[in-house]
């Protein structure tokens, strides 16, 4: 038997299609159904049999994961930053970011907001009056927010406002997420010239669907870099998580609490128990008090 340690590019039912250290590309498929592969995941493949076979999974560093309450999906594992696709049009769920970034903070992994589709100029101001909502949580994260346009609908449709984040890819395994429609795939294709193949390629070989994304896929961005597209959702559930996790994806109360003190019960919810300094701080505050709603919401969710 000859094993070998490979990237999983990218699967589909009991398919996969792996990169090995050389950059020799396999077609795959998994022994036994107890294994739950992720993009990204590192495993160990046979290949002295045909179709190789994909033997285990290496034990991940983190993963990006939603959880509703009986099933849980892995958007990809073992990824260096996170990049949120998020666009005007259509506008963007502020639930939905307040939980991708709950998800990510909870694995420690830095992200990135990318404010899509700026040619749209009207439907990004709301998008940016939305997004001011989180200036605190994103400044207290130390996430930064880039605005692009990875496909304009006027004129010769190149991509405008990439090259700020170009630079921050190098060396780097960076998850693309966000809510169906953002511009997630389009930033790709703006990314990668020539991806567009490379997805067909893809896509037949695992027998999956052509336009919106239906499987994740890592796509090699340069020697060491790679960029992760994943498929849109309309739901993030974070059953995974416990309160404290969740906590982390609100960095304001803890701010608040080295300012202000902390609230009087040690375990405060910031509900409706008496003398929370958390709900003091958001009285009268418009964007602190939306994410205060946010915070409940997900809390209540978990
Ligand atoms: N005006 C404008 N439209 C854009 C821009 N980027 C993407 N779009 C359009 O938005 C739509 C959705 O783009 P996709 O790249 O497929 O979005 P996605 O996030 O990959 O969607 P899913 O795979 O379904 O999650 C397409 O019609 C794109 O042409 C942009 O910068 N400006
Ligand atoms: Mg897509
Ligand atoms: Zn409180």
């Amino acid at each position: 038997m000859s094993a070998m340690r490979a990237r999983l590019l990218s699967h589909h039912g009991r398919q996969a299609w792996v990169l090995d250290d050389q950059g020799q590309a396999h077609l795959c498929v998994f022994r036994g159904r107890e294994l739950t592969p992720a993009a990204n995941d590192w495993i160990e493949v046979d290949t002295s049999v045909q179709p190789a076979v994909i033997t285990a999974i290496y034990p991940r560093t983190n993963d990006i994961t939603r959880s509703e309450a009986h099933r849980s999906k892995t958007l990809a594992a073992n990824i260096d930053q996170a990049v949120i696709v998020i666009s005007g049009a259509p506008l963007f769920s502020d639930e939905l970011l307040a939980r991708m970034i709950c998800a990510c903070a909870a694995q420690d992994v830095p992200g990135l907001i990318v404010m899509n589709k700026t040619d749209l100029v009207d439907d990004t101001a709301r998008a940016t009056a939305q997004l001011s909502v989180f200036g605190a949580c994103i400044e207290l994260l130390g996430w930064r927010v880039i605005r692009i346009a990875a496909r304009p609908s006027e004129g010769d449709r190149t991509a405008v406002g990439c090259d700020a984040l170009r630079s921050l890819l190098a060396g780097k395994a960076t998850l693309i997420m966000g809510q169906s429609g953002m511009g997630k795939s389009s930033l790709m294709n703006a990314l990668v010239p020539g991806l567009n193949a490379q997805t067909r390629e893809i896509s037949q070989a695992l027998q999956t669907g052509k336009h919106t994304t239906t499987v994740g896929q890592v796509v090699r961005y340069d020697q060491d870099s790679w960029l992760i597209d994943t498929p849109g959702f309309q739901l993030f559930g974070l059953h995974h998580l416990s309160i404290s996790q969740l906590a982390l994806g609100f960095p304001e109360w803890q701010a608040v609490h080295e300012r202000d003190g902390r609230c009087h019960y040690a375990n405060c919810t910031h509900d409706l128990e008496p003398n929370c300094t958390v709900r003091s701080a958001c009285l009268n505050d418009k964007a602190a008090s939306r994410r205060l709603e946010l915070w409940k919401m997900l809390r209540a969710s978990l």
